[in-house]
C-alpha cells in the first residue's frame, strides 16, 4: 500500500524519483511551482516540453492530463507535468471541475507507474495561480491518492507554507 506523507518545503529540493509540476496546457513554463522547476531543473526540461508540443500535444496538454519529461538538474529522475483546473467561484462549475483536479493525481500516478517511479512528490495542484481553496484541494488530493491503485511506494505532498501544510496534515489524519 502506498505511504502518503506530508512535508513543508520546496518541491524542487525533493530527493524522489518523480516530482509533479503544476503546469499549464502550453507546457512552456510559468510562475509558481512551474517556474521553480524550470529554473532549478535547467533547459533540458523545456527542450523536452517543446518536443512534446511538436509531437504528441500540438494543441497542448489537456486539463487533468499528465506527461513525463527528464528532471534535468533536479535531484529527481523525472518531472511529471500535469494541468490543474482553474477554480470557479460558481458552485455548479466547481463541482464539474473537481473531477479534473482528481484526474491530475490519478494520471500523474499512472504515468509514475509506467516510468517505474517508486517515490513521487506532489505540490498542492491548482491552489496558487489557479486559486482552488486549499481545504477542498487537500481533500481531493488525499482522497484520490488513497483510493488509487498504484505500485508507487511513497506519495509525498510538499507544501510551501505553514497553513497549507497544516491543512494537508489534518486531512491525512482523517
Ligand atoms: N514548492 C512547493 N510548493 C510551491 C512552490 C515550490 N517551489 N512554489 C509554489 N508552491 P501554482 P497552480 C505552491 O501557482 O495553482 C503557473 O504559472 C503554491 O503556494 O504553482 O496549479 C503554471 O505555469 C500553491 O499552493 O500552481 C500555470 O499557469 C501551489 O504550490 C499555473 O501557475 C500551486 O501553485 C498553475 O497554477
Amino acid at each position: 500500500m502506498v505511504a502518503v506523507t506530508v512535508v513543508r518545503g520546496d518541491i524542487t529540493e525533493q530527493e524522489v524519483d518523480a516530482v509533479v509540476n503544476a503546469a499549464n496546457s502550453e507546457l512552456l513554463g510559468g510562475g509558481g511551482v512551474d517556474g521553480a522547476i524550470h529554473r532549478r531543473g535547467g533547459p533540458a526540461i523545456l527542450a523536452e516540453c517543446r518536443r512534446l508540443r511538436d509531437t504528441e500535444y500540438p494543441r497542448g496538454l489537456p486539463t487533468g492530463g499528465a506527461v513525463a519529461t527528464t528532471a534535468g538538474e533536479l535531484p529527481a529522475r523525472w518531472v511529471i507535468h500535469t494541468v490543474g483546473p482553474v477554480w470557479s467561484a460558481r458552485g455548479d462549475r466547481a463541482a464539474q471541475l473537481a473531477p479534473l483536479l482528481a484526474s491530475c493525481y490519478r494520471e500523474s500516478l499512472r504515468v509514475a507507474d509506467e516510468l517505474g517511479a517508486r517515490t513521487v512528490a506532489f505540490p498542492a495542484i491548482s491552489t496558487g495561480a489557479y486559486r482552488w481553496p486549499m481545504d477542498d484541494a487537500a481533500r481531493i488530493a488525499v482522497d484520490t491518492v488513497r483510493e488509487h491503485s498504484t505500485v508507487v511506494e511513497e506519495v509525498r505532498f510538499v507544501l510551501y507554507d505553514a497553513t497549507a501544510y497544516d491543512i494537508f496534515a489534518d486531512r491525512l489524519r482523517q
